[in-house]
């Protein structure tokens, strides 16, 4: 393309490519080397991430907030028949959801966390006298990063 055509449509095309790179890059390296969703908030304001529930996963796993500002998140089961949930349980900072979503079923949550740190989320579901899905491996990691001032 010709320089001189370039008028604000590219320009802002441009731009959007930069936007991306910066936004890519919230995808980092957390230090158990493992891929972390590092959420920055929408416009309006809201932090959000699908999430999606499998046998026996999330993903992503690993998902940074920043506290004290929303959070919305979308549960998408995607196992065909078994059931899910969503486990946080840290009564200490005011952080507690136990969110069911059955199989092919999505809900979504909004909530905040005020307490900056590493809380371990996990799917508790158990059949019988099989291991618990958490013994499976369905556990994931929300980090929540201190308020920018
Ligand atoms: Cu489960």
């Amino acid at each position: 393309m010709k320089g001189e055509l370039m008028g604000h449509k590219c320009w802002l095309a441009v731009l959007m490519c930069a936007g991306a790179l910066v936004l890519s890059s919230g995808i980092a390296l957390g230090e158990d080397e493992q891929e972390v969703l590092v959420l920055q908030p929408d416009a309006d304001g809201i932090q959000r991430a699908l999430i999606v529930l499998d046998s026996y996963a999330y993903t992503p796993p690993h998902i940074s907030v920043q506290a004290g500002l929303p959070i919305e998140f979308r549960f998408e089961n995607q196992s065909f028949l078994t059931p899910h949930n969503f486990v946080l349980d840290y009564p200490d900072v005011a952080l507690q959801h136990d969110v069911s979503v059955d199989a092919g079923d999505s809900v979504t949550i909004r909530f905040s966390v005020q307490t900056s740190g590493t809380y371990t989320f996990y799917c508790d579901k158990q059949l019988l006298f099989f291991p618990s899905h958490r013994e499976e491996g369905m556990e994931g990691r929300l980090e929540v990063r201190p308020e920018s001032r």
